[in-house]
């Protein structure tokens, strides 16, 4: 392939691609916005024998690790050790071909994000300056990023993050936001000083653009160009790099205590210590100029990607900076916005589980279907219609046929070529032309595009095949129903290597069909290894039609989500107008046990229940029967409130009220003291 002179320009690749953050599992958005472009561009450039490291990993530190083992009551560890291994094998078993996947809590991590910061501060590249934030004296912490929620200035949103509000997409300083509150305590929180380095990106300002608007203009995608342009005209500000936590890569100054890297600063550097892990050689990949470095990532990181990390990059002084950040828009699902909380997702592990071997079929739709340019969205109904219309009836019905007939004319063996028609060459040549334009897609980051001319082969080899109709003349011609054959042959062994990038699995099954060796690009072109008298393998189907009941399933299945979402929403009451301190003082509640239960008798919703406060042995009617049954709940730890009105129920004089919590549906649970505490214990 001559034509290639693009791929010369540089002698080697380093291709990274985001790191999830192992708080949850992986979604469609993610394979089809950062994983799958990611994995088959560097497929592509494997198959053109280039020198490629792709890059992937967990990203392990940072509030949204934290908020999650808070949110389930465990330590980070518990959290990421979990999400790091499902994400690692949904990511091998769906075929994303890294060479290697790391986690930033690895060793060598903390190491190379330490001296990196290290060699900055050494270098005097950061400024330290204390400054008042918001700290939660209840839980004697600050409250960094999504530690504190309150009503976003730009939008009226009441749940904004310190440092974003997730409705409007604008980034924040928690100092922005109106009514501030601790999400640790839901406390107010109170100003406390703290100090802390920041990257001063306004020093930055005239190389990065220099470098992007002057440099990448023409070559990098208009959404990326496009943001990074509006941050530099409004102009950058020192941004903080460090945090209080506890949880990440220490400061590494000495004498700092309790504070660690902001995750954006030790996150990117991950690439670096994925490479070092794998490789000793790491160097060449990330300090010679004749390395393209290539960032697949999200329209969110952004900025991350194209304004922090190079910033960081250039002001440590020995590396490279990227020479493309090919980010994609989003991906939405059946018309709304994907949602880790709300589950508004297609889980990747639970689509392995649930279509097995069709790794290749979501594959396929999310390519045809990338948020290249804009927002997108995927449909299950679309789903199943690419498959059955496309991958089934012209990809995978192209091969079959194709390799049937070849079986029942020639016993699998390849015919020879007899005289040429018009056709057949015309044909040749546009078969021909394939390689070329479809290395030109992948090559600008147009993924979408290259499988598009990848099925225009497969549309030219079906229509070739069905309009030559070599079944009809085998009797009379058995040359030219070879011929005919020979060349949609051709066109066959053409996808299998052409697809390769996009359809991993089904290339390797058509390799072995054709019995053919791992081939490269370039041989895409020239069909010289396809000889005739070459026997071809066993027949297999590629693809099968997925039917409306798999796919009703999967409606279904987000129906029920949406429905249990909305009526959670509708259903919860409206919180109470507030209280005074007095007013909560007043109540006396204790932790207690049940030790008798009875129905009481003529009623259906009342139980008669003695109870141990700690402080006496009383009786309380509850209105719990239609829930519990009363030899169940023996022995059961309650909270019980001590200092209520006694009140006559049918002639038993109740003594108090035990606490329930009610879910919107009506279900009702017991508030139990924990362990540990006694009967009698204050609850306050
Ligand atoms: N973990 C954010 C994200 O998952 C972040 C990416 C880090 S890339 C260095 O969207
Ligand atoms: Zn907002």
């Amino acid at each position: 392939m001559e034509n290639l002179s693009f791929l010369k320009k540089f002698k080697r690749y380093l291709v990274t691609s985001a790191l999830p953050y192992a708080n949850g599992p992986i979604h469609i958005g993610h394979l089809a916005g950062v994983y799958v472009p990611a994995d088959i561009y560097v497929r592509f450039l494997r198959m053109n024998d280039e020198d490629v490291v792709f890059i992937g990993g967990s990203d392990e530190h940072g509030v949204p690790i934290t908020i999650k083992a808070l949110q389930e009551g465990v330590s980070p560890k518990v959290i990421v050790d979990r999400y790091h291994e499902m994400i690692k094998r949904s990511f091998e078993e769906f075929g994303i071909s890294f060479d290697i996947y790391s986690r930033t809590s690895n060793k060598i991590h903390h190491e190379t994000a330490s001296a990196f910061f290290k060699k900055m501060y050494d270098a005097g590249q950061f400024l330290e300056k204390t400054s008042l934030q918001y700290y939660d004296e209840a839980n004697a912490q600050f409250l960094a990023d999504r530690y504190i929620t309150g009503t976003c200035p730009n939008c009226g949103y009441e749940n904004a993050y310190g440092d974003q509000c997730e409705k409007c997409g604008s980034s924040l300083n928690a100092t922005d936001l109106i009514n501030p509150r601790s999400v640790l305590s839901g406390n107010t929180p109170v100003m406390k000083e703290t100090k802390h380095w920041f990257l001063p990106l306004d020093q930055y300002e005239p190389w990065l653009k220099k470098w992007i608007l002057e440099g990448h203009k023409d070559d990098w995608k208009p959404n990326v160009y496009g943001q990074c342009k509006s941050w530099l005209d409004q102009g950058l500000q020192p941004r903080a790099v460090t945090r209080d936590l506890d949880w990440g890569v220490k400061v590494p100054i000495d004498g700092v205590e309790g504070k660690v890297l902001y995750v954006w600063f030790d996150a990117p550097i991950g690439y670096i210590s994925a490479t070092r892990e794998l490789t000793d050689d790491w160097e060449k990949y990330w300090k010679d100029q004749e390395t393209k470095l290539v960032h697949f990532i999200g329209k969110d990181n952004i900025v991350f990607h194209c304004i922090i990390f190079p910033s960081m990059l250039k002001g440590e002084g020995t590396f490279i900076v990227p020479d493309n950040v090919p980010a994609n828009e989003f991906l939405n699902l059946e018309g709304d916005k994907i949602s880790t909380s709300r589950n508004w997702a297609v889980w990747l592990h639970e689509y392995l589980a649930e279509f097995p071997g069709k790794q290749d079929v979501l594959r396929y739709v999310l390519t045809s279907n990338a948020p290249e340019t804009k927002d997108n969205d995927f449909m299950w109904k679309d789903f199943q219609a690419k498959n059955n219309n496309e991958l089934v009836a012209i990809f995978g019905n192209f091969i079959n046929r194709t390799l049937v007939l070849t079986q029942k004319y020639f016993t699998g063996i390849i015919p020879g070529i007899d005289n040429l028609t018009e056709y057949d060459r015309q044909t040749i040549i546009e078969m021909k032309a394939f390689p070329e334009k479809i290395s030109q897609s992948l090559h600008h980051y147009r993924f979408r595009e290259g499988l598009g001319e990848m099925m225009n082969l497969a549309r030219l080899g079906n229509k070739y095949l069905t309009d030559n109709e070599p079944w009809k003349i085998f009797a009379s011609d058995p040359k030219r129903t070879g011929t005919i054959l020979n060349i949609s042959l051709q066109i066959c062994a053409e996808l299998a290597i052409l697809s390769e990038p996009f359809l991993p699995f089904s290339a390797e099954k058509m390799r072995k069909m054709f019995n053919l060796p791992q081939l490269k690009w370039k041989d895409a072109q020239n069909g010289s290894w396809l000889e005739p008298g070459h026997k071809l393998g066993k027949v297999e189907f590629l693809f099968d039609k997925i039917e409306d009941p798999q796919i009703d399933v999967q409606i279904q299945k987000l129906m029920d989500t949406k429905k249990s979402n909305e009526t959670l929403h509708s259903l919860l009451k409206p919180s109470k107008p507030g209280i005074e301190y007095d007013d909560f003082g007043k109540m006396d509640i204790r932790a207690g046990t049940i030790l008798e239960a009875e129905k009481v008798a003529k009623t259906k919703k009342l139980l008669k229940l003695k109870i141990d406060t700690g402080v006496d042995v009383r009786t309380v009617i509850s209105g719990i029967a239609e829930n519990f049954e009363p030899s169940e709940i023996i022995g059961k730890r309650v909270c019980i409130l001590i200092n209520l009105e006694t009140k006559n129920l049918k002639g038993i004089e109740s003594k108090g009220m035990i606490l329930m919590a009610e879910n919107p549906d009506g279900k009702l649970f017991f508030v139990t003291p924990d362990e540990g505490t006694q009967n009698g214990s204050v609850i306050k």
